[in-house]
C-alpha cells in the first residue's frame, strides 16, 4: 500500500524530470572533470559512470530500516540518494582527484561526505560517498536537488558487486562467518588494489 503511494507520487512526470535533472547535471560535470584529468594525468581516471532514481520499493525498505515513516514526503526530506550516480576509476588515488573536482564546482553544495576507504563499513565495503546539492532550474524557481555520487576504484567495485549480489541486504550477510569472509576479501583485494596502484607509479617514472 505504502510502496504504491510512494510509487505514484516518485513516478509523477515533476518528480522525475527533477531528479533526472539533478542526475543529468551531475554526469555532464563528471564527464568534464574526466576529460580535464584525462588531459592532466595522461591516463584516463573515471571506467564508468552509471546512474538511477531509487525505486519505491527500494525506498520503502530503506524507510522500514531506518525506522522512518513511510511516506513520499520523509523519503524526499530524509533520504539522501533517490538520485545516485556511481563513479568507478581505475585506481584508489584517482577517487580523490575526482572528489576534489566535484567539491570545486561552485555551484554545488557538499552536504556531507562519508569515507568508507579510510574506515570501510563492518562488512568491508570501501566506497567515498559525497552527498551534493545540485541546482535543478525551473521555469520561474532554483530548487537544490541531493545527489549522492558513490566514488570506487574498479578493485572496490567488483567486491561491492559480489557482495550485493551474495550478501548486502541478505539473510546470509548476517552471518558470522560469511560477515568475517567478505572482510577478509575486502582486505586481500585492498592491498592487491594498493600494490597496483604503486605499480603504477614505478611504470610512471620510467
Ligand atoms: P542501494 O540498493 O544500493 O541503493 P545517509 O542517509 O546518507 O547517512 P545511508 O544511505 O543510510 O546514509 O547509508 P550509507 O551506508 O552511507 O550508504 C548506503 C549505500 O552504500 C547503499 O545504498 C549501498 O549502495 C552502499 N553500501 C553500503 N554498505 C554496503 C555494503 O555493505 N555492501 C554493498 N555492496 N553496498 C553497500 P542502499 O540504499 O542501502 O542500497
Amino acid at each position: 500500500m505504502e510502496t504504491n503511494k510512494i510509487k505514484v507520487k516518485l513516478e509523477a512526470p515533476m518528480v522525475q524530470a527533477r531528479y533526472q535533472y539533478a542526475i543529468d547535471v551531475m554526469l555532464t560535470r563528471l564527464r568534464m572533470i574526466d576529460a580535464d584529468l584525462t588531459e592532466k594525468n595522461e591516463r584516463p581516471l573515471i571506467r564508468n559512470l552509471c546512474s538511477r532514481i531509487k525505486t519505491a520499493e527500494s525506498i520503502v525498505k530503506k524507510l522500514e530500516r531506518k525506522e522512518r515513516e513511510v511516506t513520499f514526503e520523509t523519503a524526499v526530506n530524509t533520504l539522501n540518494d533517490i538520485a545516485g550516480v556511481r563513479v568507478v576509476c581505475y585506481f584508489a588515488d584517482d577517487i580523490y582527484q575526482i572528489a576534489d573536482a566535484v567539491r570545486r564546482q561552485k555551484d554545488f553544495t557538499i552536504v556531507k561526505e562519508k569515507n568508507y576507504i579510510r574506515k570501510p563499513k563492518k562488512s568491508g565495503y570501501q566506497s567515498l560517498h559525497l552527498i551534493v546539492e545540485v541546482p535543478v532550474t525551473y521555469l520561474d524557481k532554483t530548487t537544490a536537488v541531493r545527489v549522492e555520487i558513490q566514488i570506487r576504484s574498479v578493485a572496490m567495485d567488483y567486491w561491492a558487486e559480489l557482495d550485493s549480489q551474495m550478501c548486502y541486504k541478505k539473510d546470509a550477510g548476517k552471518l558470522e562467518a560469511v560477515e568475517k569472509a567478505t572482510r577478509e576479501y575486502a582486505d586481500v583485494i585492498a592491498g592487491v588494489d594498493q600494490k597496483m596502484q604503486e605499480l603504477r607509479k614505478k611504470i610512471q617514472k620510467m
